[in-house]
């Protein structure tokens, strides 16, 4: 049997490994690791939360037992670089394309892995993987990290977890059974735990993100501006101001009010 254990110091020592083989800077952060039961039948509400051709993990990978789910946190540094203009920084963009090579490698590498201890694996891209047209993609990353409890969704869209939620997503179906985690309880945006903040919205910067719609083409407008600004580097499609200069950018915004509360309250005893 595969140990839970095992699969996260892969994780962790792979994105280590990788940094200091591929990287002039540094990119990220630890990784979080999150297992969710391929039988969880939340899989099942995607269909309606986010397309009814949406994947289930045995359309991937017949036999699947548990899916593998993965947030690589991007340093202080990068995140700090995309807080001011209206394009996406250089850093952020370069971020993004080596975290995507990360993530397709360390596929590969748990991929070799498992199979070694005799399961089977399905690999699934980071991104480039959604409908050009309705700009969705039939495995979504986030709603999958939020099945296996790495964290919840902000009013950014964005899946904040306890690392907060500028970094990047992966996920993999495997045949091998590991126990699955308990999903937190609680909101992790400000906005949807007490209204107190909407500075995603306010950052957006071109007219994408409101409380209560999000316009995805013209979302994507914008990271095709930066792709086309970035194209020395590679497929950047990038944008993320709604993510930098924010609360939930490197924590759990949620949590730390309520650290910063009952501290608060002893200190009045
Ligand atoms: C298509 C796509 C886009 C499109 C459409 C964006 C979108 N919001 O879906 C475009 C090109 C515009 C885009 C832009 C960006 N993207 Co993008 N994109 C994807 C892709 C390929 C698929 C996303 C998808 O299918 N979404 C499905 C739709 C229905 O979900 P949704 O619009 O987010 O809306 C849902 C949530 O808000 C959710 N929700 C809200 N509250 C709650 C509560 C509960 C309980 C539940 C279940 C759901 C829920 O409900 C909505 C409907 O289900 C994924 C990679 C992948 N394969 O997963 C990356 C991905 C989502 N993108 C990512 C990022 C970072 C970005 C950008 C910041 C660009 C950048 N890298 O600089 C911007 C941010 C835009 C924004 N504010 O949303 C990351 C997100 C990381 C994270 N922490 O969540 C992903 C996961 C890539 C990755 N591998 O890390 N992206
Ligand atoms: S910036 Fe504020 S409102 Fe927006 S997702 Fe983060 S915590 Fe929520
Ligand atoms: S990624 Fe850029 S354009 Fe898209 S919602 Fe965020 S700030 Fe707006």
């Amino acid at each position: 049997m595969i140990m839970k254990q095992e699969i996260t110091d892969e994780i962790i020592g792979f994105t280590r490994r990788f940094q200091e083989a591929h990287c002039t800077e540094r990119f990220w952060r630890r990784p979080l690791i999150c297992f969710a039961s391929a039988g969880d039948p939340m899989f099942m509400e995607l269909k309606t939360a986010v397309s009814p051709s949406h994947a289930m993990p045995e359309d991937l990978l017949p036999g699947a037992q548990t899916v593998v789910a993965f947030f690589i946190p991007f340093d202080r540094s990068i995140i700090r670089s995309n807080i001011k203009g209206l394009h996406a920084s250089h850093q952020w963009a370069e971020a993004y394309i080596q975290t995507n090579e990360l993530i397709s490698e360390l596929g590969l590498h748990l991929g070799r892995c498992l199979e070694s201890a005799g399961h089977t694996v399905a690999l699934i891209p980071a991104t480039h993987n959604f409908d050009p047209e309705r700009l969705i993609s039939d495995w979504s990353h986030r709603h999958v990290a939020f099945v296996a409890g790495l964290g919840s969704f902000g009013l950014n869209n964005m899946l904040i977890t306890e690392s907060g939620c500028c970094g990047r997503i992966g996920s993999l179906v495997t045949s091998a059974f590991v126990e699955p985690d308990l999903r937190p309880t609680g909101e992790a945006c400000l906005y949807c735990h007490d209204s107190s903040c909407m500075m995603c919205v306010e950052r957006c910067v071109n007219e994408a993100l409101f409380t209560d719609r999000f316009y995805r083409q013209k979302c994507y407008a914008a990271c095709l501006k930066n792709e086309k600004l970035f194209q020395n580097l590679g497929k950047a499609d990038v944008c993320g101001k709604c993510l930098v200069g924010v609360p939930c950018s490197f924590t759990n915004p949620v949590r730390r009010l309520k650290i910063n509360n009952q501290s608060a309250l002893l200190m009045k005893r």
